[in-house]
């Protein structure tokens, strides 16, 4: 690993840090802004491990333009951020709030003048509460609200925007949100998320329509977590398991958008999504992505399960002893992210590929003035490695952002793990940056030919 070096991953490489509106903005009611499911959420009781909400996060709605500039002193090419529907639109549809659509323009710019591409993902999980109480993304009349935001967007944006996500992990808020309940808006139906799931991939397609709609030269993608299942060991029912839980946690999120249909054989408890389509909806589905954002935080165990038509459940208990565990609970397996990126190429062979967010949290110590998180710098220096060797094994990768610039409100499980490069101090908002901060900073200030000594 100690001859990584900038220059191998190409020169048209993008390095980039990601972050998310609800996770680091604050000014939760501030100029208009409209409330969240995560507003209602966090208000409510009992659901976040911290008892904290997103009220003030990173206050990165004030401290927008210092935050940016630090990711131009990291020596980051492009910051990913995403953008609040009810900021934008209050109730979800129909008026516009000037004041939210101002403050992503001046992030904007921000990027622009400071040198730094914007990235910008459409959905990282706060829908407007006033759709929720119409039913949310379990209600087919989403397609036109989601087409109706991101149409407003995009005429605002479009002319000094040119990636964008549409999404962020449908897996994540549809699994944890409207099946396991444990995220906003805490629903458990087994029905409602797949008739959310159905929609919210019709919404990919109407989504990236829209942009092309008002932006003809955009890069239009969308981000899938990959969480590759693995067993403990390899039986026919092993495989199975391996086999369902795979369909449900990535398949179905990937393969329609791409012209293949649900994976309803491999999961029979899928197979309820059927009745949740149109005729139509088979082609209203497919999308020309120009890339697709892998996300990859870990692998998932898990172990043949008697129920029927599931298969498998995921294993909640870790390897201890063999990978080394985050502060989420989750195992360090950096040829995950190889495993992944292979995984995602499959499917089409040319399609460009960016991992849009990677990283870990680990308890990190601010102590005298420092954050000294080696922990942090090599994890990143061996999902790098997976990268190249990737990229040298001919997949199409040609970004990577960190998950995540600054510490930053970690949905149900608050601010306790930290994410960040930065280490925030929540209540002075004081910005430190952490060793893996500046080990990147030296790595991408490094030349084409240098390699990283330390
Ligand atoms: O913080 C989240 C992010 O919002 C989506 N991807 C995973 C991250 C870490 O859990």
């Amino acid at each position: 690993m100690g001859d990584l070096a900038r220059g191998d991953f190409g020169d048209d490489f993008t390095w980039g840090v990601a972050h998310a509106a609800y996770q680091v903005e604050g000014a939760w009611d501030a100029d208009g802004k409209g409330p969240s499911i995560w507003d209602t959420f966090t208000h409510g009781k009992g659901r976040i491990r911290d008892h904290s909400t997103g009220d003030v996060a990173c206050d990165f709605y004030h401290r927008s333009a210092e935050d940016t500039a630090l990711v131009r002193e990291l020596g980051f090419d492009a910051q990913r951020f995403s953008i609040s529907w009810p900021r934008v639109l209050p109730e979800g549809t129909g008026r516009v709030n000037a004041k939210g659509l101002d403050f992503y323009d001046r992030v904007v710019d921000e990027c622009l003048e400071a040198g730094v591409e914007p990235w910008v993902t459409l959905y990282h999980w706060d829908l407007p509460e006033a759709l929720h109480q119409r039913g949310g993304w379990a209600n087919r009349d989403v397609v036109g609200w989601f087409g109706e935001y991101v149409d407003v967007v995009a005429e605002r944006l479009g002319d000094r925007v040119q990636d964008w996500m549409v999404f962020n992990e449908p897996c994540s808020f549809l699994l944890v949100g409207y099946l396991a309940g444990v995220h906003a808006p805490g629903v458990r139906s087994l029905r409602k998320f797949l008739a959310a799931t159905h929609h919210v991939n019709l919404c990919q397609s109407v989504g990236a329509s829209a942009l092309r709609a008002r932006i003809p030269d955009a890069n239009v993608g969308t981000t899938h977590i990959i969480t590759p299942p693995r067993t403990k060991q390899d039986r026919p029912k092993d495989r199975k398991a391996r086999a369902a839980i795979d369909a449900f946690a990535n398949r179905i999120f990937i393969e329609p958008n791409l012209g293949l249909g649900y994976p309803t054989e491999a999961a029979g408890l899928l197979r309820g999504i059927e009745k949740h389509l149109k005729p139509g909806d088979d082609d209203a589905l497919k999308v020309d992505w120009d890339f697709l954002g892998v996300q990859y935080y870990q692998r998932q165990l898990v172990k043949p399960a008697p129920i029927p038509g599931l298969h498998a459940i995921p294993w909640m208990s870790k390897d201890h002893r063999r990978y080394e565990i985050t502060a989420m609970g989750w195992e360090v397996q950096p040829d995950g992210l190889y495993e992944a990126l292979a995984k995602v190429h499959a499917y089409d062979p040319d399609l460009r590929l960016v991992v849009t967010e990677n990283g870990a949290a680990f308890p990190d110590r601010l102590e005298g003035g420092r954050v000294h998180d080696e922990r942090r710098t090599a994890f990143y220096r061996a999902h790098l490695a997976e990268v190249r060797r990737a990229q040298a094994d001919g997949i199409p990768v040609d970004g990577y952002f960190c998950w995540s610039l600054m510490d930053n409100f970690e949905w149900a499980e608050g601010y306790v793990p930290r994410f960040g490069l930065t280490h925030i101090d929540f209540a002075t908002q004081q910005r430190t940056v952490k060793d893996s901060g500046r080990w990147f900073q030296r790595f991408l200030a490094a030349t084409a030919t240098a390699t990283d000594a330390d």
